[in-house]
């Protein structure tokens, strides 16, 4: 018998084959999860359950819309409450055909509840005696996260307690950190008296940023990334954000930031920066969490910055539908370049499918298809599922393309690649091998 039937070399021949080969493939694939507002098992600040997956500012924002509920009333609402009155909302009084709604059956379903039956309370018991390391546990296996990448903002008081906190245990290998720098770059005066208090010799810099201030943000960002240990440092920006920027102050301000503390400090570590550009904050203040909008961003910046510092790399996702296209062109400019993600309200179903496809066609598969945005942990079910789902299809779709040729993928060869798109492009793309030590890793 051929040897290759009998191994990953084998080809694929018909559609039917393939079809049915990447879908298993991608199933059985563990996914890096590249960014989420998750946190360990043993953080105070780790969602989970019924309660808070109804009350995600997704759904928030959604059952607000369609009811005359005062926004004041509703926050001052228990959560479960606010979780009794989305769920009436959106999934009794309406059919609950959005996506964040079919996220929360997607769960339900994931998690093994019957969701035929509606039954909120049920679901609210269902799994109350699981302690937190076993929802984890049970969630990231229904999931099949691998890696969970969490948004850690150092400026945040309780992010803050829990990284110096000695008594912290041991750190969850499957929880990998960013260190997220908004307030930095966002809010430069705001944080000065913070670094001062915590021993670092700024100044808010009434005409630009002076060398000892530089010289201590780099050190502030050396002890954070030494005690983070972060897979990469990242910002999310407005639409407005441009590069070089010196249009006013705190345009310049930004810029310094940006040239002369956190890009050489993420070249002295070998991390990436992840731009998350397009986001409006709080365009409605009265929706708090679920305030924000988008907004079409200048892809010039995006050129400027990997063209003018092709030594440091550079991870984008943009918020805008319409900032897409060129940000796949940008990136078939700059191999320092890696778009990553269908990003909030990009991540449904048609819009996902387009841009992947649109990606694969002008990428191949150097490009990160999606991560969750995960704020709930039981979110990655659904995150997933719907995802694995779409980068299945699009993939086959590719892949039929090619057979039509005569071309016929071999079983390895998919598996490679499906491996790529769920994250060992990302890791060959930051040059670290998931879970090695920096030294290892630089
Ligand atoms: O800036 C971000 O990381 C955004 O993803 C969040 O601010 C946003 O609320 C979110 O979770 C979207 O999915
Ligand atoms: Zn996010």
């Amino acid at each position: 018998m051929d040897a290759a039937v009998h191994t990953g070399a084998s080809p694929l021949t018909s559609v039917s084959e393939l079809r049915s080969f990447v879908r298993q493939t991608v199933e059985k694939t563990p996914v890096t999860d590249i960014h989420t507002h998750l946190y360990p098992p043993d953080s105070p600040q780790l969602l989970f359950g019924i309660d808070e997956l109804l009350s995600y500012h997704y759904l928030i924002a959604e059952a607000l819309r369609v009811s005359d509920l005062p926004y004041e009333t509703f926050w001052e609402l228990p959560r479960r409450k606010q979780a009794d009155f989305i769920w009436a909302t959106l999934f009794v009084n309406r059919s609950p055909v959005s996506e964040a709604c079919r996220g929360v059956l997607t769960t339900l379903a994931g998690l093994g509840l019957d969701v035929s039956r509606r039954d909120l309370e049920g679901y609210r018991t269902a799994l109350a005696d699981l302690s937190i390391t076993e929802y984890v546990d049970r969630v990231l296996a229904v999931a099949n996260v691998r890696y969970v990448v969490m948004t850690n903002d150092p400026f945040d008081p309780t992010e803050r307690a829990y990284w110096l906190s000695a008594g912290r245990g041991a750190r969850d290998p499957r929880f990998l950190a960013a260190l997220r720098l908004d307030p930095l770059l966002l809010a430069w005066p705001r944080v000065v008296p913070q670094l001062v208090v915590a021993g670092y010799r700024v100044r808010t810099g009434e005409t630009g940023l002076d060398a000892q201030t530089l010289g201590e943000i780099r050190r502030f960002l050396a002890d954070w990334i030494e005690r983070l240990e972060p897979v990469y440092l990242a910002v999310s920006l407005p639409p407005e954000f441009a590069y070089p920027d010196h249009s006013g102050k705190e345009e310049a301000i930004r810029t310094q930031l940006i040239e002369e503390a956190v890009l050489p400090s993420a070249r002295q570590y070998g991390l990436p920066l992840a731009l998350m550009i397009g986001v409006k904050r709080q365009v409605n203040p009265a929706l708090r969490v679920a305030g924000d909008g988008v907004g079409k961003a200048a892809i010039s910046a995006v050129e400027h910055l990997c063209a003018s510092f092709p030594e440091n790399k550079f991870m984008v996702t943009m918020l805008s539908r319409e900032n897409q296209h060129e940000l796949a062109v940008v990136a078939r400019k700059f191999r320092n370049l890696l778009p990553f993600g269908c990003w909030w309200f990009l991540n449904n179903p048609s819009l996902v499918t387009e841009i992947t496809r649109m990606r694969m066609e002008l990428l191949g598969t150097s490009f990160v298809p999606q991560h969750s945005d995960a704020r709930v942990l039981d979110q990655l079910i659904y995150k997933w599922a719907h995802a694995r789902a779409i980068i299945a299809e699009v993939l086959s779709h590719q892949y039929e393309l090619l057979l039509a040729t005569g071309w016929q993928p071999t079983r390895s060869e998919v598996e490679r690649d499906v491996e790529a798109l769920l994250g060992g492009y990302f890791w060959e793309f930051t040059g670290r091998r998931p879970g090695a030590d920096r030294q290892d890793a630089r």
